[in-house]
């Protein structure tokens, strides 16, 4: 009999490990900043990718640098529309390990992306899109934030956060530099939709418009419990049927 109690006992024990971790966190996190890649696009797990434009109009950026603006750690996806400074939009992280100076860029942190949004006249918002890989309800944390400056100026960008090409989940503009707009959703997605943090010009061309993003998008309703029950429910049958003397 305490043989079997023993089994019933392992199976609540190995049960959580055989059906994967990430089931039984507390969290799952996305972390646009941390999960940057410039391997592939759309990168990690498929679940962040990296373009030009919102919704139906959104097209993958196709040109990956480990060393952009000549500085060894800053990874950019750049698009294929030509401007002043190169290919426009920009995507950028700052994988150099400390606060990057490079050019108009005074001071890029690690903990933001740099977006940049395209020429005037090509309505081409620069783009950082996820895609909920699971139906549930998320939670969309983070802030957008000016970061490029010349002489003092400043970015003057439009941002917001489209649900599917359509709804608006959140929009303003940035008019200054290291002062952070913040935002933070709690969303109910299907498999599959799609969630646009875009950065447009203002509507006055896009003259040192890098502007600095954080999101972090996290599970807001965690499978722990669920899997939790099942591990109990095998030490209820176990105990339920060493009561009934059948082990
Ligand atoms: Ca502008």
């Amino acid at each position: 009999m305490l043989r079997r109690i023993q089994f019933y006992a392992f199976l609540a024990l190995i049960f959580p490990a055989a059906v994967g971790w990430d089931a039984v966190r507390a969290d799952i996190i996305y972390d646009a900043v941390n999960d940057f890649s410039v391997a592939a696009n759309p990168g990690v797990d498929g679940v962040w990718s990296y373009g030009a434009g919102v919704g139906s109009s959104f097209t993958l950026l196709s040109t990956s640098n480990m060393q952009e603006l000549g500085v060894d750690g800053l990874w950019s996806w750049r698009g294929a529309v030509s401007g002043s400074g190169g290919l426009f939009p920009v995507i950028m992280a700052n994988k150099t390990g400390g606060v990057a100076t490079a050019g108009e860029l005074p001071a890029f942190p690690t903990d933001l992306l740099f977006l940049h949004p395209s020429p005037a006249g090509t309505n081409e918002e620069a783009t950082l899109r996820w895609t909920a890989p699971n139906a549930g309800v998320f939670l969309i944390e983070g802030h957008f934030e000016g970061l490029q400056s010349d002489n003092g100026s400043t970015p003057t960008t439009d941002v917001r956060i489209v649900l599917n090409g359509s709804e608006v989940l959140f929009s303003g503009s940035i008019n200054s530099l290291y002062v952070p707009l913040t935002f933070s959703i709690s969303q109910s997605f299907a498999a599959g939709d799609i969630l646009d943090f875009a950065i447009g010009d203002g509507g006055n061309g896009n003259g040192k418009d890098g502007t600095g993003l954080a999101a972090i998008v996290t599970r807001a309703v965690p499978e722990a419990p669920s899997v939790l029950l099942i591990a109990m429910g095998f030490l209820g049958v176990g105990l339920r049927a060493a009561r009934q003397g059948t082990v």
